[in-house]
């Protein structure tokens, strides 16, 4: 079923870290060696085996109007044909940012970037620019690529401070990343107290998306907004995840929430190496050439992939939400209703379409719940998903996704498959 997978794996191996270009699609956490994909189109990818699968990881979201869209595909070829980058300014990128604007609450000036990383990191340096202190609150679980800043655990229990979490990241940069809990408001109030006037930003997923979908609880954001006003802090929204797949102006209409600064990604560039980061006017004229707070790159805003985010966001009209809304929930009813039917020790969250089916009976509301998973027979149940040609994210800490080509024939499809992998690993 994966032989020239696993030969491409070897080979791959010898000149990449893991043969992978990054790190969880390696399969290190579900364990086996993964597919390599050749083709992918609409809600479905086709590995170099021949083998092919309903698709609920679309890249980890950003195939959200389904892959190889012919429309989107169109454009980008059109847009190549004219030169792929200029490196000045082109009309493509003020309609982008304006789209985004449009989109956003609250956004009132963007700049586009070329990964989320890369959006999360310059975030948290306007906020510390524009704010004049050193310390940022993020919260276990929680994702915001890979620069040094985020790659901070939770340090013993006494201590709020963060440590490394990755050798490479140095203890003067771990010190000013304090880790709150999701869902936990007093553990942000201990924080505020314990670092008066030092914290520049509070950065979180609306709707955590590495830690399993785990959706804000009661009033969690509402009070987040309320503490950061109160201190002078900077709310920001990574929407990375969230952001035009949750809701057409993503976490912040959803739960009518509007923080000062946003993170996007994923969605926002169709497929294609762009994200971006927006926020209130004051704080967003901090940021090169309009103020001090620098940043900058040679392929942000290419023609290309701002041709393929234009394209995905004028996809994502009010009726392909609307499909979203209804497959997601039709996939919901069906995964709750297999648990009351069986029994067996799950639970499930799901946002609009993203969601996740965690092997906990206790519905998790943050990231220690989520690490109290069974995840042994997650990954159990995982391969026995794939082998029943269902591509689910290779992780219990990660997501899932919908796209508008997943239909209700797909849904009842998978739910089906769901169920008899169930039986088989329980
Ligand atoms: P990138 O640098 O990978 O474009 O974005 C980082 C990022 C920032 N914020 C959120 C909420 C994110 O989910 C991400 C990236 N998400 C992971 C999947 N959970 C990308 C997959 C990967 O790392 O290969």
């Amino acid at each position: 079923m994966f032989q020239k997978s696993k030969e491409l794996l070897a080979r791959a191996q010898k000149t990449m870290p893991g043969g992978v270009n990054s790190p969880v699609r390696a399969f290190t956490s579900v364990g086996g060696s993964p597919p390599f994909i050749d083709s992918a189109r609409g809600p479905r990818i086709t590995d170099v085996d021949g083998n092919e699968y309903i698709d609920f990881v679309l890249t980890w979201g950003p195939a959200i109007v389904g892959h190889a869209h012919p429309r989107v595909v169109e454009a980008c070829q059109k847009a190549v044909a004219r030169g792929s980058s200029f490196g000045a300014p082109t009309k493509l990128e003020i309609e982008l940012a304006e789209e985004i604007v449009d989109r956003a609450p609250g956004a009132d000036v963007v700049r586009l970037v070329n990964s989320g990383t890369e959006a999360c990191m310059t975030a948290i340096r306007v906020a510390r620019g524009a704010t004049g202190r050193d310390k940022i609150i993020k919260f276990e679980g929680c994702y915001h690529g890979h620069s040094d800043s985020f790659l901070i655990a939770a340090g013993s229990g006494a201590t709020t401070l963060g440590v490394p979490n990755s050798p490479g990241v140095t203890k003067g940069t771990a010190k000013d990343t304090l880790l709150a809990r999701f869902n936990d408001i007093a553990s942000v109030e201990k924080l505020f107290d314990e670092n008066k006037g030092e914290v520049a930003a509070i950065i979180l997923e609306p709707v955590c998306g590495n830690t399993g979908c785990l959706p804000p609880q009661d009033d969690f954001l509402q009070k987040l907004r309320a503490l950061c006003d109160d201190h002078g802090v900077v709310l920001i929204f990574d929407e990375v995840m969230t952001g035009f797949r949750i809701a057409k102006g993503g976490a912040a209409e959803r739960y009518g929430i509007t923080p000062d600064m946003y993170t996007f990604g994923k969605v926002v560039g169709g497929g294609f190496p762009l994200a971006a980061y927006a926020g209130r006017e004051e704080l967003m004229r901090h940021v090169a050439p309009d103020g001090p707070v620098y940043q900058a790159g040679t392929l942000s805003g290419n023609p290309v992939a701002v041709t393929a985010g234009l394209e995905t966001l004028r996809l994502l009209d009010d009726d392909a939400y609307d499909h979203l809304e209804k497959t997601g929930a039709r996939l919901e009813a069906g995964m709750k209703k297999i648990i009351e039917d069986t029994g067996y020790p799950l639970s499930t969250h799901r946002v609009g379409s993203m969601f996740s089916l965690f092997f906990t009976p206790e519905s998790p509301v943050d990231h220690d719940d989520v690490k109290a998973c069974d995840i042994e027979r997650f990954n159990q149940f995982f391969h026995a998903m794939l082998r029943r040609g269902v591509y689910l994210a290779p992780s219990q800490f990660e997501a899932g996704f919908l796209s508008i080509d997943h239909d209700d024939a797909i849904i009842d499809e998978v739910l089906e498959k769901t169920a008899d992998a169930l039986d088989e690993v329980f």
